[in-house]
């Protein structure tokens, strides 16, 4: 045995030393982002590609939830709008609006590749319809999200989500809905070209990031009164996504005009301000309480720190943001570029 284990020991020396010496590459965890995807328009993709993204959505409104801690979610699509019922105090009206919203669409498209989406998301390009969303190719019954109802709360009355339910909303409650919204058509007006022009008319993030909350961003969701109209637990309609794919692709279009300036730019507030709550709504948070409730303790067990990477109430490139798990958290820095890396996609 023992010239057998002697004959081993010099052998693998001798393969050790024969290795070629090659330099370290410098190391790099940063993925690089070689090939942007095109996040296309509704109105771009084939009727297979719509196919096969509702049917996503669809098996995830009807799939079981899995992280058994978010409060009243029964299904994997309740546990999406969870989080932004979860957030929502934080981020709208604040500087986390937009890098939180470009965080969830990633959240979203996890959650649909769970389901065996393999395209790329799509948003829907609001100034095509701009005035007149109800006749929206968007809302076909067979190839798109179905129509509105007849009356806010009014369930969808076809499509792939009629029928369906969510259990997360309204407000800070957890009640079973038909998935739903209303048109109201004059107020889409202002998702036109014109509209998104002026609102990403300015220098700074302080000024954009009112510019396009308050501007088309509000007027699209106002147009579209999606899951009963409710600020807190509107992603509850699929269609939710194709509207902030909208309002994300405004942030970069805006951050690609002086990308050296603007993707470092960020600011703003990490929480509402008590004394402004939703900036559509008057009397400040206490007062717009009236209208979904306060979180209950069991939500606000599960609500990350607002405040989680900053160190203060302001907002900074190391703020964190969390999805409770359904992907990695990950930092403001992190979404800055939808081509950085960590993010990989470009608007057609
Ligand atoms: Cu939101």
């Amino acid at each position: 045995m023992k010239p057998t284990s002697f004959f081993l020991l010099t052998a693998g020396a001798s393969v050790v030393t024969a290795l070629p010496k090659k330099p370290c590459p410098p190391r790099d965890d940063t993925p690089k982002c070689e090939k942007p995807e095109k996040r296309q328009s509704w109105h771009d993709i084939t009727n297979d590609e719509r196919k096969a993204y509702t049917d996503a959505a669809v098996c995830l409104l009807t799939s079981p939830q899995k992280l058994n801690k978010l409060p009243g979610a029964q299904t994997r699509w309740d546990e999406l709008v969870s989080l932004h019922q979860i957030h929502a105090l934080q981020i709208h009206t604040t500087g986390q609006f937009l890098p939180y919203h470009r965080y969830y669409l990633k959240t979203l498209e996890f959650l649909l590749r769970e389901c065996g989406y393999k395209g790329v998301l799509p948003y829907w390009d609001e100034t095509r319809d701009a005035g007149s969303f109800s006749k929206s190719v968007i809302f076909d019954p067979v190839t798109g999200f179905g129509g509105g109802g007849a009356a806010q709360g009014g369930c969808v009355p076809d499509g792939p989500f009629a029928n369906l339910t969510v259990n997360i909303g309204p407000g800070f409650g957890s009640e079973p809905r038909c998935v739903n919204r209303k048109f109201t058509d004059f107020f889409s007006d202002q998702t036109g070209a014109d509209y998104v022009a002026a609102a990403l008319n300015n220098t700074d993030y302080a000024g954009v990031l009112p510019g396009i909350y308050a501007g088309p961003h509000l007027y699209g969701h106002m147009s579209l009164a999606m899951m009963d109209g409710n600020s807190i637990t509107s992603s509850g309609d699929p269609l939710f996504f194709m509207h902030h794919g909208f309002v994300d692709k405004m942030w970069a279009q805006w951050q690609a005009e002086d990308p050296e300036a603007r993707l470092k730019d960020i600011s703003g507030l990490n929480a509402q301000d008590p004394d402004v709550g939703f900036s559509e709504f008057p009397g400040g948070m206490e007062e717009e309480a009236k209208m979904w409730g306060h979180p209950s303790a069991e939500l606000l067990a599960v609500t990350p720190d607002p405040q989680a990477g900053d160190g203060g109430p302001n907002i900074t490139l190391n703020h964190i943001m969390s999805s409770l798990g359904i992907i990695p958290d990950a930092t403001v820095a992190d979404v800055m570029s939808t081509t950085g890396g960590y993010l990989c996609y470009e608007y057609e």
